[in-house]
């Protein structure tokens, strides 16, 4: 029985139509920059929070009723509806992923056995459903913050025992996400960090951190999980001092540790803004250094210090992150949509406007980055800025052959060296505008 009946098949109808159930500019086939714009974009939905979050925050209770149909959350009989909805949802979107957390996909039992039950169960399940749709699962993950036994951490926990159970999890995680075929697993360490050094000793629990990483690679591909793994950086939320704080220290984290050849990060919109960074930024950080694998593809709030995980609406963070993307050849992930309808926007109808708003804002961030490559001007802005190591001792310095006995020689032949020209940032901000809006 469908789930959503009152709500058709999500056609595009281009960016006249008024028509809310109809894509403006995601326009699945259209080729862009020689690509259709699906393969651009292979966007996921996240399964808890389209399916599981009703709405509650710190000061009130659910706003929309995300049974399904089912009698009582919590059950078998809803974590079923829960599938059926979904995929009807993925389907009329044309969303061709998923993500999951284990515990997205049913309620946890008292014993850890019946749990691992419940998942391969499920699991059967939306094996048929994905034979029947032909939609594909992004990554998995574990959830090892909900559970009051991981109020110390998961990898960074003081309890053996506890310890345990996280392995537990990923690996019963990993088996499902090979089951579904996922392209990726991720770890974002929701409770990996502290809120005081009076009772924490970071480097034990770092060093045991990424012990359990090598030991989910090598059971990941003991059971021929070909795909990446990924760390998702936070710098905080739900603890102060998140050990994956941004791109940066992931990735020194990950070198440090011998993770670098199996891991990537998984980039979040909202995340890089509570570090203070742009989104842009954590892209390309993750980019230069080989390592941009997928986004979680969500909005933050430069007014709010948490993580609000609104869809994604600015069409010139969307723009520079989409000009990151394809530099970068790509993602080996996808966009998964990491984000929630505000607690007021509390129809099933939301739900699909939501995508619509996301998935629109995404194509026209494609768009506007195919028009500014072919510009050209801001390449062309960049290449001739750093023309000066085009020279031929420009070309020594850049090939490591130059010492600073020489090149003092030459500060001392020139007596002063000019200030280099101008950054031009108020210029290449109008030549953005003008692309996106001139005719
Ligand atoms: C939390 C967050 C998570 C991860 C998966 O901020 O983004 O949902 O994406 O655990
Ligand atoms: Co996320």
């Amino acid at each position: 029985m469908d789930k959503f009946n009152s709500i058709p098949a999500i056609p595009f109808e281009g960016p006249n139509s008024k028509n809310p159930f109809a894509f403006k500019f995601y326009d699945k086939d259209r080729i862009v920059l020689g690509k259709k714009m699906s393969e651009h974009l292979p966007f996921a939905m996240s399964w808890w929070h389209n399916l599981g979050a009703g709405g509650t925050d710190m000061f009130g209770r659910d706003t929309i009723d995300k049974r399904f149909g089912a009698k009582e959350k919590g059950t078998m009989e809803h974590a079923k509806a829960k599938v059926d909805a979904g995929f009807e949802f993925m389907k009329k979107l044309g969303i061709e992923y998923f993500c999951f957390h284990d515990v997205d996909l049913v309620p946890e039992a008292a014993d850890i056995k019946e749990t691992n039950r419940r998942l391969d169960e499920i699991s059967d399940y939306m094996l048929l459903k994905m034979k029947q749709t032909g939609i594909k699962c992004l990554w998995g993950t574990a959830n090892m913050f909900s559970n009051p036994r991981f109020m110390n951490g998961a990898g960074s926990t003081n309890s053996v025992d506890v310890y345990c159970f996280a392995a537990a999890q990923i690996k019963k995680a990993l088996d499902i996400t090979v089951k579904l075929g996922g392209r990726g697993y991720v770890f974002w360490g929701g409770r990996e960090g502290y809120e005081t050094l009076l009772n924490t000793d970071v480097k034990f629990e770092i060093d045991n951190i990424a012990r359990l990483m090598h030991m989910a690679v090598d059971y990941g591909r003991s059971i021929g999980f070909k795909g990446d793994f990924y760390i998702e950086p936070k710098p905080k939320e739900p603890s102060k001092h998140q050990y994956d704080f941004d791109a940066a220290t992931a990735i020194n984290f990950l070198r440090t540790y011998g993770l670098d050849k199996d891991f990537k990060l998984n980039i979040e919109a909202n995340h890089a803004t509570l570090a203070g960074h742009t989104f842009e930024h954590e892209l390309r950080i993750s980019a230069i250094n080989g390592m941009l694998g997928s986004i979680d593809a969500n909005e933050g709030d430069p007014q709010l210090g948490w993580d609000v995980d609104r869809f994604p609406a600015d069409v010139y963070t969307a723009t520079y992150a989409m000009l990151e993307v394809v530099e970068n050849g790509g993602l080996t992930g996808g966009f998964n949509f990491d984000a929630k309808t505000r607690r007021p926007s509390n129809t099933y109808e939301d739900m699909f406007l939501a995508f619509i708003l996301g998935m629109d804002t995404y194509a026209l961030g494609l768009l506007n980055a195919e028009k500014i490559i072919q510009d050209g001007r801001l390449a062309e802005f960049k290449k001739e800025k750093y023309s000066s190591f085009e020279s031929e001792l420009g070309k020594k310095i850049v090939s490591g052959k130059a010492n600073l006995v020489e090149l003092s020689k030459r500060a001392e032949e020139l007596g002063d060296a000019k200030a280099p020209g101008s950054g031009s940032q108020e210029y290449l901000e109008a030549v953005v505008n003008q692309i996106l809006f001139g005719k």
